[in-house]
């Protein structure tokens, strides 16, 4: 028989068609474009109208729909007087540190006038993150939700919900933002408060003037609902609940969670959470109920107290409603204290990596390098050009160094082998002493300041243990970490202590999480295997202790193979 024989050719057919199949199956990404043009918008609330950056004059911004393994081209074109860069919150960026969007950290911002194309693929990542501005105070308004969909076929580990609301949580000022932090910068102390927290860019009925502006869910009895929380307010972690119901979270910052109920959410900026809601079949039609969230605060200064609400509404299929007509009284969900850390500690305790087959939690078994980091606040003086009382600033940092923003990218000047004169590997290990942290701070509370960052080789595995100081007061800090997640080992209270806290660590099933909330007084011990070439940041999502320098950035260096190697820029990257 030749080798051209209608068998074998059949043969070669059908293997071919199963080969294709196979392929489809695995779900090829397809790329997908989106347009952001950045500019102003004329927008009301609290019955005060201002003009806000936007994306394509929406606000809250776009939302960002893909699947996992598909590839993003955002071209973002700035047509507004301030520079601006995006960060695509939670995307592992493997490779693509371009991409990643934190201004003079990865990029040059993007001036007036100017346009650049953010490409990059979802790998290995499905759940809820959010895009934002990541320079100055921008993303007060511009950001918006990205909600990343398993691959084709592939079901959720939950029951596939009747459907999916992105609620994305903000903080409205009626002063303009980039004035607030200026001038908070320009006198040394602390920004103003924010007058509202919104739900979807609305305040909700609970402030004056602003009824109007209510979010509202409609449900039907009996149906579930797969609620994508996002926490983007700027400054202030908040508690999240619904009147008379309770949620089943399911996924934490893209990471599917092993499921628990919850009356009451926690949820830091930076970090998402995707809960389930079971609308319940006994609910009279028409029935309301509160949704809310208010914030859990812990430091030294004052913070805007106020609640934002919106309200989930039961809709009964039309035929059974006719017959009844009742005045249905508006219920609003309880709340912890506002400053109820033993509330905190046991939500956070719940969270649990799923740990199976299918979602293994990869957790560095052993560790190559160990850091231990203080953050906090405390002061430094003044320059000539500000305003300060007694010639003192409010400051932050990390292992007492106050992190400045260089003129040019950090990756750049990596790349680029330019590192003289932008930014020193000697970020320390350790702080440069020891003293009770969360106890009597030392006298003397100036912070040190630079541009230093901490070198890792390719596929080092980190241990870094973070400590809460007491300096100025003890808070809860919001820590990002950009191009990686990490899985939360340990959390305490008071002062870390080497030799006893380890043997708890939790090396079966931690949270992997890109944000994770530095107890109020205590530690958080974290691990993440450096296997993604590139500058990445590190930074607290309190966007006014990050204007305070509370900041840091890790180089990782290329590996050995190409595929380990941080691709060359593109030839769009924005010029400082
Ligand atoms: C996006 O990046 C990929 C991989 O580096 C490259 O092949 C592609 O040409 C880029 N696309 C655009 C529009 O820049
Ligand atoms: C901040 O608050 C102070 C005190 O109330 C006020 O004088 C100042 O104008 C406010 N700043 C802005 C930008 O609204
Ligand atoms: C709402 O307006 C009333 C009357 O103007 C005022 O007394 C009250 O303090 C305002 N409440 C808030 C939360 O601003
Ligand atoms: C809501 O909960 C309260 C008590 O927590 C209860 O009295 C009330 O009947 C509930 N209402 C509905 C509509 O479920
Ligand atoms: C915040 O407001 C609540 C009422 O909503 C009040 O009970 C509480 O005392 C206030 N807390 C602070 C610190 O102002
Ligand atoms: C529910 O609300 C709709 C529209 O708001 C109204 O037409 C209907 O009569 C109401 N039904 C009940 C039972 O109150
Ligand atoms: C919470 O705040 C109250 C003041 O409203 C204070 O008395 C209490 O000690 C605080 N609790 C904690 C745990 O800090
Ligand atoms: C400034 O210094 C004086 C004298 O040391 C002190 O009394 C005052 O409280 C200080 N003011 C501030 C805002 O720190
Ligand atoms: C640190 O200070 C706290 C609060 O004052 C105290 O309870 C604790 O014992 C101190 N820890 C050490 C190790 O001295
Ligand atoms: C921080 O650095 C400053 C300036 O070098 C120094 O005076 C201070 O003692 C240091 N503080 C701590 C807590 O390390
Ligand atoms: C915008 O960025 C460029 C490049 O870093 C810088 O030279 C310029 O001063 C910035 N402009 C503003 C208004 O911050
Ligand atoms: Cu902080």
């Amino acid at each position: 028989m030749g080798f051209c024989s209608p068998r074998v050719l059949l043969f070669a057919l059908s293997f071919l068609l199963a080969f294709a199949e196979l392929v489809i199956a695995k779900h090829v990404g397809i790329t997908r474009h989106y347009k952001f043009d950045i500019k102003m918008q004329k927008v009301t609330r609290l019955c005060q109208t201002k003009s806000i950056v936007t994306v394509n004059g929406q606000f809250p911004g776009p939302r960002i729909i893909a699947r996992e393994g598909d590839r993003l081209l955002v071209k973002v074109v700035n047509h507004v007087q301030y520079n601006v860069s995006l960060h695509w919150h939670g995307i592992r960026q493997l490779r693509t540190g371009w991409a990643d969007g934190p201004a003079y950290i990865t990029q040059c911002p993007i001036q007036t006038g100017q346009s650049y194309v953010y490409n990059f693929t979802i790998t290995g990542q499905r759940g809820t993150l959010w895009w934002h501005a990541h320079i100055s105070w921008l993303r007060a308004t511009l950001y918006g939700p990205i909600v990343i969909l398993p691959k084709r076929h592939i079901p959720y580990p939950f029951p596939q919900p009747h459907k999916e609301v992105p609620i994305i949580f903000g903080e409205w000022w009626k002063a303009d933002t980039e004035t607030i932090i200026s001038q908070a910068l320009q006198t040394g102390g602390a920004p103003n408060n924010s007058d509202a927290f919104t739900i979807n860019g609305l305040p909700g009925p609970l402030y004056n003037c602003s009824a109007k502006d209510t979010f509202k869910l409609k449900v039907k009895p009996g149906k579930t609902y797969l609620l994508r929380l996002i926490n983007a307010a700027l400054n202030d972690e908040l508690f999240f609940s619904i009147a008379n119901h309770t949620v089943t979270v399911v996924e934490a910052d893209a990471v599917y969670v092993k499921p628990f109920k919850t009356s009451i959410v926690l949820i830091t900026p930076g970090q998402t959470t995707n809960v389930l809601l079971k609308a319940n079949s006994n609910i009279p039609n028409n029935a309301t109920f509160l949704m809310a969230a208010r914030p859990y605060a812990t430091g030294p200064a004052t913070f805007d107290n106020t609640t934002t609400a919106g309200i989930l509404e039961y809709h009964h299929p039309s035929s059974a409603t006719k017959s009844q007509k009742k005045n249905l009284p508006l219920l609003k969900p309880k709340f912890p204290k506002f400053n109820d850390t033993l509330f905190a500690t046991k939500f956070t305790n719940k969270l649990r990596s799923l740990a199976t087959k299918k979602f293994p939690a990869n957790v560095p078994k052993t560790v190559n390098k160990q850091f231990f980091f203080t953050v906090g606040l405390g002061i430094s003086t003044c320059s000539k050009t500000q305003t300060c009382t007694n010639n003192t600033r409010v400051a932050a940092a990390i292992n007492n160094v106050s992190f400045v923003q260089p003129n040019t990218a950090l990756l750049q000047a990596h790349f680029f082998r330019q590192s003289k004169g932008v930014y020193t590997t000697d970020f320390p290990a350790n702080p440069p002493f020891k003293f009770n942290y969360t106890g009597t701070p030392p006298n003397n509370i100036m912070v040190s300041s630079g541009t230093k960052v901490v070198v890792l080789p390719f596929k080092t595995s980190v241990e870094l243990v973070m400590q809460d100081t007491s300096i100025i007061g003890a808070e809860s800090h919001p820590l990002h970490l950009h191009g990686f997640n990490f899985f939360i080992v340990g959390q305490g209270f008071g002062n870390y202590d080497p030799k006893n806290d380890p043997a708890k660590f939790n090396l079966v099933d931690p949270p992997e999480r890109n944000t994770v909330g530095v107890p109020s007084g205590g530690w958080v011990a974290i691990r993440f295997l450096a296997d993604n070439p590139g500058v990445w940041f590190m930074h607290c999502h309190l966007e006014v202790h990050t204007s305070w320098g509370l900041k840091m950035a890790w180089v990782v260096n290329d590996g050995k193979r190409p595929n380990q190697k941080l691709q060359p820029p593109p030839s769009d990257l924005p010029r400082c």
